[in-house]
């Protein structure tokens, strides 16, 4: 199954959603690789939901390869929250810029979705033809929507047109330029940041606790302190604590688009069916951890040595979402850092970075 595309390392790659957790890791993994001409717009130079702005740039920059990692993500209580923006802007940017990748001429596309494209109940650990097979997890069902209708899209454009733009589907991914806001961020970045108000609170360390806040005075940091749960003897989880989720590192999340990028072509993932279904390929560690394991993990981390409190009114989303990674493994790709070593790393960095 494996074979290689040659890419010249003076190609023009255009990696969108360069600031993100992914697009910036893409970026860094292409420079490790000794790619040369890689092409980069913040979100205030070109809005990728512009139609007309979207296709100005690609026939302005013409890039031969495009890593597609821009979108509006968030956890799965700003995904239940903003469910049209999810759906809408996630439709418009794929949209943009698979259709302007095709009109322009790109080599090949790789673009980037998520596992909650799976229905609730896939079978666990979920292969790639687990889609389209049941009903989807309420609190992400329109970003899910979103993502399935950009596999469909690449697969389209692939048989209809003859592209080559491959679909991605990542486990839950952390890293460095991790959200570490309380409503909008993912669990780990999220507990990461509530263990360690709380661990310092616990040591009477209120200015820094205000610092990391961003407020003048305690008394303006208690209302967040409160609301978010936090506080020197506990801090609040949401949910039950019971589901399971998979983590990926995002350096290696961005390791495997480039080596997919380089190594795999449409052709190889078609399969020899008269209908074409299921092209896109997991990309996962193939390990699972529940979030109350997660959270004992990320206390003995932090040092933080209060409680646990579960918050059984916010949502527990899909009870289980660990991926076959048996596709992955194929196209000869694994993961390297384990979790232990991520979360003690990805720590370090929001101590540094306050
Ligand atoms: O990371 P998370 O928001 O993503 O939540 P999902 C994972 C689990 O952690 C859920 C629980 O059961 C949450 O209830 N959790 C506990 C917390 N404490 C917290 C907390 O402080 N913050 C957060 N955020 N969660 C999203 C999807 O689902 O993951 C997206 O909504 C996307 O579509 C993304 O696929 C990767 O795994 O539940």
């Amino acid at each position: 199954m494996l074979s290689s595309t040659i890419i010249p390392k003076e190609a023009k790659i255009y990696v969108a959603g360069h600031r993100g957790l992914v697009g910036s890791a893409i970026v860094k993994a292409l420079i490790a690789k000794g790619y040369t001409n890689i092409v980069t717009r913040t979100h205030e130079e070109l809005d990728l939901t512009d139609t007309l702005a979207t296709a100005t740039f690609f026939k302005t920059e013409k890039p031969a390869y495009v890593f597609l990692a821009a979108a509006k993500v968030g956890g799965i209580i700003a995904n239940n929250t903003y469910r049209a923006d999810f759906l809408y802007l996630n439709l418009m940017i794929q949209n943009n810029v698979i259709h302007q990748s095709y009109k322009h001429g790109v080599e090949k596309l790789l673009f980037l979705g998520s596992t909650c494209i799976y229905p609730k109940n896939a079978p666990q650990p979920m292969p790639e033809d687990a889609l389209l097979t049941g009903t989807l997890e309420y609190t992400n069902e329109p970003y899910a929507i979103a993502k399935i209708a950009g596999i469909k899209l690449c697969e389209s454009y692939n048989l209809q047109y003859g592209t080559d733009f491959l679909s991605v589907m990542p486990t839950n991914l952390y890293g460095y330029n991790d959200n570490f806001d309380f409503e909008k961020s993912h669990v780990l970045p999220a507990l990461i940041r509530k263990m360690h108000l709380a661990k310092l609170l616990s040591e009477g360390k209120n200015d820094e606790v205000c610092k990391d806040l961003e407020v003048s005075a305690f008394a303006k940091a208690q209302p967040i302190l409160k609301k978010f749960g936090i506080s020197a003897e506990s801090v609040e989880i949401w949910g039950t604590g019971s589901p399971r989720r998979e983590f990926l590192w995002s350096q290696d999340m961005a390791d495997a688009c480039v080596h997919i990028m380089e190594k795999t072509s449409f052709e190889q993932v078609r399969g020899d069916s008269n209908e074409v279904r299921n092209t896109h390929i997991n990309i996962g560690t193939g390990i699972d951890i529940s979030i109350k394991e997660l959270a004992m993990l990320i206390k003995s981390t932090v040092g933080f040595k209060g409680k646990l409190a579960f918050d059984t009114s916010k949502p527990d989303g899909t009870p289980r979402k660990l991926t076959n990674v048996d596709k992955l493994h194929e196209l000869g790709w694994k993961h390297t850092v384990n979790l232990e070593e991520g979360v003690v790393n990805l720590y370090n960095w929001y101590l540094k970075k306050k």
